[in-house]
């Protein structure tokens, strides 16, 4: 029996959810599974092509309205991340980046002519956005922030660095959030801005399908269009995370689904001790474990993009999704990796690649303590951040 049929999970799904789950493994299983194990060994990405690729499937941004977007609901859209996140998460933190971080925030918050100059190009990958919160003194805590804009004139000048940013170096435009006399303001910084650069974090052991980099901003000089006119405050950048997190919820399942169908064949045709490492009860145990596990993070991704889709989430419940769906992907991945043994290290498989990579998913978009004080500040009324 496959993992989700024992929770009968395709029959929660619409015929239209279920052929957008399809297209997008199809998608994975031709352009991105036969290369990705080789793009991690080496630590590089042909985004660009990817971009465009998945762009001309439809999934960068599609759960945004107009401009290109294909306006599709939240469960169709964690289903993407879902298929996307089976193969790899550095691909579906490409497609989060791209569509619930940059262009959700132009979306959200940007003018009229923000939203055409950048979403359709955007929407097809010919445009590549990147979403720089994350500082080197100031991760967990963007309220920190030291990246600073300007007024001079009517112009902005903006000065800082941003660490740890996903598609940077090849992004073609990046919100940039910074501190302004008015609070924190979003920015839209075009690549080749003069006194913008961007750089390569080099030596990851984690995520190394995907590019992550520092930009630098130093006297950054942008019109007064350049504003995000519609974010202010710390909400801004928050609310986009909201976004991304939830893509997460689905996406961490699709990892832990491609490491328990993996741990499954595996102990089907491995034999130890003359037998088939699938018929020990310890194999088992492990097995049914993971299983349920998987059935009950799926329920939870479902019943929270139902909650999306009428309006009702909120964000604590975004927080339990991610908390949860990630720290139990991770469990899985490594026991799947125990599963294969020594097997289990090498890149052959996909199962040490996603244990690795989910070290990151569960750190970034809130790490794990985060997300936890989320919940703890939800129950109680007392925040303990600080
Ligand atoms: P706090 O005083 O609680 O809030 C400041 C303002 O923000 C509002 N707010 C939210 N709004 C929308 N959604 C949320 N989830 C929100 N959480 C808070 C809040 O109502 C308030 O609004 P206002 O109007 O009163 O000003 O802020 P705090 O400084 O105490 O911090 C709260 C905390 C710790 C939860 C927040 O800072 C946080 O979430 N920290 C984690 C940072 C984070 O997740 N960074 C991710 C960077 S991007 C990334 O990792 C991309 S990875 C690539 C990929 O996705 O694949
Ligand atoms: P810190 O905030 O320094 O935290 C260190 C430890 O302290 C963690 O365990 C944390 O949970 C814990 N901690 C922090 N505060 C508390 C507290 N109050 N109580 C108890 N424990 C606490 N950022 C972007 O803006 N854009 C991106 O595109 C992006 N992409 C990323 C890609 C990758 C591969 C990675 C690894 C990160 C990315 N990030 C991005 C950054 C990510 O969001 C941050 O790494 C994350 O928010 C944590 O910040 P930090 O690394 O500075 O850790």
């Amino acid at each position: 029996m496959h993992p989700s049929t024992l929770f009968a999970i395709d029959g929660l799904l619409t015929d239209e959810e279920r052929d957008i789950r399809r297209a997008v493994r199809q998608v994975c299983d031709k352009e991105i599974r036969p290369h990705v194990a080789g793009w991690f060994e080496t630590g590089e990405l042909p985004a660009r092509e990817l971009a465009r690729t998945l762009g001309s499937v439809g999934v960068l941004g599609m759960h945004l309205d107009g401009y290109g977007c294909a306006g599709l609901g939240a469960v169709s859209y964690g289903l993407a991340c879902l298929e996307l996140e089976a193969a790899d998460s550095g691909l579906r933190s490409l497609v989060s980046v791209q569509g619930s971080l940059a262009m959700y925030a132009i979306w959200k918050y940007g003018s009229e002519e923000q939203k055409r100059e950048w979403l359709p190009p955007m929407a097809a990958g010919e445009r590549i956005g990147c979403f720089g919160l994350t500082e080197p003194d100031f991760g967990s805590d963007p309220g920190g922030m030291r990246t600073t804009a300007r007024r001079d004139g009517s112009d902005w000048v903006l000065n800082g660095t941003k660490m740890w940013i996903t598609n940077g170096s090849v992004a073609d435009v990046a919100v940039v959030w910074a501190r302004t006399d008015e609070g924190v303001r979003g920015f839209l910084v075009p690549a080749g801005a003069p006194g913008f650069t961007a750089h390569d974090l080099k030596r990851k052991v984690s995520l190394r399908a995907s590019v992550t980099s520092e930009l630098v901003l130093d006297g950054v000089r942008l019109p007064a269009e350049a504003m995000l006119p519609g974010a202010r405050g710390l909400s801004g950048p928050l609310g986009c995370l909201n976004e991304a997190r939830f893509g997460i919820v689905f996406g961490a399942m699709g990892a832990a689904l491609d490491c328990l169908e993996t741990a499954l064949d595996y102990a089907a045709s491995r034999e130890v001790f003359a037998r088939p490492l699938a018929s020990y009860q310890l194999t088992q145990e492990k097995l049914a474990d993971m299983a349920l596990e998987l059935g009950k993070g799926m329920l939870l991704a479902l019943h929270l993009g139902r909650l999306k889709e009428a309006g009702t989430i909120t964000p604590e419940q975004v927080s339990a999704g991610k908390l949860n769906n990630v720290r139990e992907a991770l469990d899985i991945a490594r026991t799947c990796r125990t599963i294969l043994g020594a097997s289990g290290i090498t890149l052959e498989y996909p199962v040490i690649r996603h244990a690795v990579n989910l070290e990151s998913v569960l750190t970034y978009e809130g790490t794990s303590e985060i997300h936890t004080l989320v919940l703890g500040k939800a129950l109680t009324g007392l925040p303990a951040f600080h």
